[in-house]
Order: C-alpha cells, then structure tokens, then sequence
C-alpha cells in the first residue's frame, strides 16, 4: 500500500467516527495522522524499515503506527473493516456529497435506512428528507443539487489522478518480454486538464500474450473484455482502460489515432484526403483511385509518428496541442511553437512552509528543491488578514527573512548553485487593495497576490479588484487569478484577457496553478495572456513537500496553451529574475 492508499484509510476512519458522533480529539487524531501521511516525501514502508521508525514521524503515536503496520502488512485493517460493517457498502460514497456531513448522514442512514447516494436521491426525489428534524424543502433541494453534481464529477478524472495511473500501465506493459514499445494514449497524453477513461497502446509481434499477462497482471480490479490484441477493463477507482496491441508498422499511425483529439484527427485524414493519401489507425496509405476506400493502396508511412505527420507534409506535433486550435496549420507553416518544457523550469515560486499553514520548514523545502535540480526557490506564506490559513504577522516576515538570509549564506560557503528568494502571498481585498505593509513590503524579495475572499462578486468588479492591486505597483505575481476549483467550484468571474493586458502593462506575471484541482490560469486563458504580452508563472502553491511534484501539471498546461519557456518566469536564471526583473520594478536596489 502506497502513502495516499494508508492516508485515505484514516480519512476514511475519521469521517466514520464522526457518523458515530465519537469524541472530537479521537477524530481529529486520525485525521492529522491522514494529512501527515499526505504530506510525507518518502513511503511508510521505507520508513518503516528506516533507523528512526514509523514513530519517529512528527505526530505519529503508537496506536496510529500500529496501524500503518497492519495495512503495510495485509493491506487492510481490521478496525476500520469493523466500523465499515456497521453500513452498507456504499455509505462511504454517500458522505462524499458536499452538504450532507457527517451528522445528516447518520439522520439519513437511521431515519430513512438511505445508505447509498442512489438511495439519497430517491429519498430527495420522494421528498422524504425534507420531513427530518433540522431538514427542509430548501435543504432537501440543495442535496439534489449537490447529488447532480456528484454524477457529473464522476464522468471525467482529475489528470493529477489519472497521469500516475497511466505511466504505471505503461511501465508494466514495457517490462514485459513480449512488449516491444508501450505508451499511454489519449486525453491523458494531450495533457487535458480531465479524463474520461484511459487508452493505452502496445506493439509485439505477439499481442495474445501481452493482452493475457495485462488482464492477468493485478492493474485492473476487473477485466470487462479480453481478445487476442485488445483488453478493457476498470482501474480501481472505477475508470476504464482500453489496451490495444497494434503491430510494429502501424504503431505511430495508431498513437496518432487514439491520442487524438477526435477534431484533430478529422482535420488529418481532410489533410490526407487532399493529397489523395489515406489516413487511418493501421497506417498512412496511397487512395487507390479504381476501388474506392475498401482497397488500401501503397502504405507511406505508419511506424512512427513523425513518419505520419511527414507523409501529411507536417513537422511532427506535440500531443498536448491536438486540438485542432491552429496545430496543423502551424505545422504546416513551420511556425509550431518551441514549448516549455519541464526541465526548463529551474524555480517553484509559490510555495507555504510551516510558518503558515505548510508542513515543511524552509530549509527542507529548500532541499527538495535542490534535489529536483531547482536553481532557486520562492517561499510565500499568507499575509496577516488570512488568519484561517495561518497568515503571518510583520514580526514573523522580519524572522523568516533572518532565516532565509542565513540559509543563503550557508549555500554562499558551500559554493552551491541555489538561493532561496522571500516571498509573500497577500491577500487582495475587496476593494482591490492588498493586505500588505510597506515594512513587509521591503522585506521580502517578491508578493504574490491573491483572492481569497469575496469571490461572488461579478466579473467586473473581480476583474477591477485584480487590476486594482496590479496597479500598486506592489505586487509581481497574480496567484490562480480565477479562482476555479475543478469540479468543485466554478471560477468567479474574471475578464481574462483584460486582466493580461493589465498585467502587460506593469510587467506583472500571472500564474498557472499546478495543483492538479486548480490549473488555472486554464490552457486556453494561459494562451490568451501570452498573446496579449502577459508574462506567466507556473507553480505548485504546496503546502508539502510531496506537493511540489505538482509542477509537471502546470507545465502540460501551458504546453496545451501553445506556451514557450521565455514567457514563464520560472524558467529564467536567478539573475534575471532578480536583477533585471524584480528589482528593477520594485525600484530596490537589495540583493536576494
Ligand atoms: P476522454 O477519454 O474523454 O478524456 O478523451 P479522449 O480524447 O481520450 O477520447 P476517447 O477515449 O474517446 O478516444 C481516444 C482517441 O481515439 C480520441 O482522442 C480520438 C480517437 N477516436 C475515438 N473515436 C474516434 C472517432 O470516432 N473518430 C476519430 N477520428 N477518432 C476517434
Ligand atoms: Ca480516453
Ligand atoms: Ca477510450
């Protein structure tokens, strides 16, 4: 069992102590023990065999730790299986729907027998729960509601929980003997911010039995179908997979067809039709002209993809822009963009540290980042006014800079390659301010921005905010500027391109949030900013260590907005982001 695997069992304990309406420390205890687990860099069961031991993790007893044996051990535990069997089997789903907590779910589960979110809706269908104690019709509304949009949430995966699960098809299939290459295919692949289900491609010149060791491998909690050269089947949260095994000479034409998009692949065989070439998942072939389409003449390509895209005179094109947003015509003009990559990315510029609301103190945060190949880094916790996020005082920035000063010092001696920059993330307020003092101003190197309150204003006066604390003067960076939480919160309102022009003029960078539930700016906003001169950031917002692998998301993201790495700030060396921009505008003549 991986970290995730064992924080989820203890989520899972805590929110089922809170059905029972157990004490409040018991909860909170599991709880803690599950946000921990999160946050840890390495694997428990490294830990576990390591001098210091599963107690010598912060915050980890000796009755959690127990535990973690018993789930590292047999993969389940025996407390929690106890507690699950007081309810039917789809009661832990139930309590993921926002509104219903804890408390009503109990009232739910006791009253009206409802142990499942099927059984909820009918419930609110039948208008039995408006009939509860504390219940009402408003409130029995407000569950279908929440209901609708659990359906629709469950259609498409995160591209954070699903790119993982890809890159582990694919690292099985490419150890088997028979499997001469193996990738993932497509949404996942184009990089796209959901995912429907997953589609994965192998090449042999045996297909039966790279299908048969798939099905029989363990990765799938259920096989639905399995032939000689095609399985499907569910993944463990429920998504489906779709493995084919093509032969080599079709294996680029077939990772062009099933990475898609769908319109991208239309625009392909349009572009073929045109050159009397005939494109499909089996290869790039001449149109026979007497016979129609059921006759395939001469193949021109279908090993590579570059042989595909070639025979289509198009230089080769980057998955993450198939869209059919512009790709083939720039391909076929030569003018395809020269994309970010992630080892262009030499600093993370937002991230909290355990003087706010983060885990990890500065210097650890400092030393990941250094093993990541990082340059440099920005630490950003929250300003004063953000007291549910721990915001911190001026006497505090004062401290982390004497803190941060030392730190450098230190890599100064040791002659090392990184510098840690202080930043700050300030609350923009109502009325388009920023939560920030000019002494906290000229103590650190850099602020970020950001809303964090009063997000049902409309798009004008949420734009006018963001624009307002632009012109300040005193902020370099707007953090997830619109505000979006995937399938959990719509964006507030935001003018994006005008928001970009602002930024242009003041040479203000806007960021693309990495966090996998944010990505935002989305692609195509990150696009938009670009064309209208913005600079962009890319970067995590972790409050863990383990969070700061997030900046891959980020950078697929800008990849699909058509982003090259001189518009990111991130990829800049230290000096230019300092001297030459920083400083520059902050009129400062200090030195990080
Ligand atoms: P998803 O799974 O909804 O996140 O999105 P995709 O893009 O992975 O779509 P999916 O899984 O339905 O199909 C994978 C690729 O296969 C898709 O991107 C393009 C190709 N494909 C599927 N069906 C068709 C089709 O009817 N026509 C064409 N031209 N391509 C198709
Ligand atoms: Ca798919
Ligand atoms: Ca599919």
């Amino acid at each position: 069992m991986n970290n995730d695997q064992i924080a989820e069992a203890f989520e899972q304990i805590a929110q089922l102590l809170q059905v029972e309406d157990a004490n409040v420390f018991r909860i909170r205890s599991y709880e803690r023990a599950a946000e921990t687990i999160r946050g840890l860099g390495p694997e428990l069961s490294d830990i576990r065999e390591s001098e210091a031991g599963l107690q010598g993790i912060p915050g980890i007893g000796e009755a959690i730790a127990d535990k973690i044996e018993e789930l590292l051990d047999t993969g389940e535990l025996s407390f929690l299986q106890d507690l699950l069997d007081r309810y039917p089997p789809g009661f832990l789903e139930l309590l993921k729907i926002p509104g219903l907590g804890p408390k009503r779910a109990a009232l739910v589960f006791h009253e009206l027998g409802v142990g499942s979110v099927d059984q909820l809706e009918e419930a609110c269908v039948r208008e039995q729960v408006r009939e509860l104690k504390g219940m009402g019709a408003k409130s029995e509304q407000k569950l279908l509601q929440a209901i609708e949009s659990y359906w629709r949430g469950r259609e498409r995966a995160l591209l954070g929980a699903m790119l993982p699960q890809a890159e582990t098809i694919v690292e099985f299939l490419r150890e088997l003997p028979a499997v001469i290459s193996a990738d993932y295919a497509g949404s996942v692949r184009r990089g796209r911010e959901t995912v429907g289900d997953l589609d994965v491609l192998a090449t042999s010149d045996d297909p039966a039995a790279v299908c048969k060791a798939f099905g029989e491998g363990g990765l799938l909690a259920e096989v639905t179908s399995a032939g000689g050269t095609k399985v499907s089947g569910t993944l463990p949260g429920g998504r489906q997979v779709d493995l084919r095994v093509v032969a080599p000479e079709s294996y680029g034409a077939a990772l062009v067809y099933f990475t898609g998009s769908q319109q991208h692949n239309i625009r392909l065989r349009e572009r073929g039709q045109d050159r009397d070439l005939k494109v499909n998942e089996y290869g790039v072939f001449c149109a026979d002209e007497h016979d129609g389409d059921d006759q395939e003449g001469e193949r021109v390509a279908g090993d590579t993809e570059a042989g595909v895209y070639a025979a289509l005179d198009l230089a080769w094109i980057p998955p993450e822009l198939r869209e059919d947003r512009g790709e083939i015509q720039a391909a076929a003009a030569g003018e395809l963009p020269d994309l970010i990559e992630s080892s262009d990315i030499r600093c993370d510029l937002h991230i909290h540290t355990n003087w706010s609301d983060g885990r990890a103190s500065i210097a650890q945060v400092a030393e990941s980042a250094r093993e990541r190949g990082y340059t440099h880094l920005g630490i950003t916790d929250h300003s004063a006014s953000l007291h549910v996020a721990g915001g911190i005082s001026a006497d505090a920035v004062r401290a982390q800079r004497e803190e941060v000063d030392a730190l450098n010092s230190r890599y100064v001696e040791q002659d090392a390659d990184f510098r840690v920059l202080l930043g700050h993330e300030a609350d923009i307020t109502t009325d388009g301010a920023l939560d920030l003092t000019y002494e906290v101003f000229d103590t650190v190197d850099f602020v970020v921005g950001a809303i964090h309150q009063g997000m049902s204003a409309d798009a004008d006066r949420m734009t006018a905010r963001v624009v307002g604390a632009i012109e300040t003067g005193m902020v370099d960076l707007i953090a997830h500027p619109t505000g979006r939480v995937l399938q959990t919160r719509e964006a507030h309102g935001m003018h994006v391109s005008e928001l970009a022009g602002a930024a242009a003029q003041f040479d203000v960078a806007l960021e693309i949030s990495a966090t996998p539930d944010r990505l935002d700016l989305s692609d195509v906003h990150a696009r938009l900013a670009q064309e209208r001169g913005a600079k962009l950031s890319i970067n995590t917002d972790a409050h863990s260590i383990a969070s700061l692998d997030f900046m891959r998301f980020g950078v697929l993201t800008a990849r699909r907005g058509w982003i090259e790495a001189e518009t990111v700030i991130n990829t800049w060396p230290l000096e230019r982001l300092t001297t030459a921009w920083l400083q520059q505008r902050r009129g400062s003549s200090e030195s990080a």
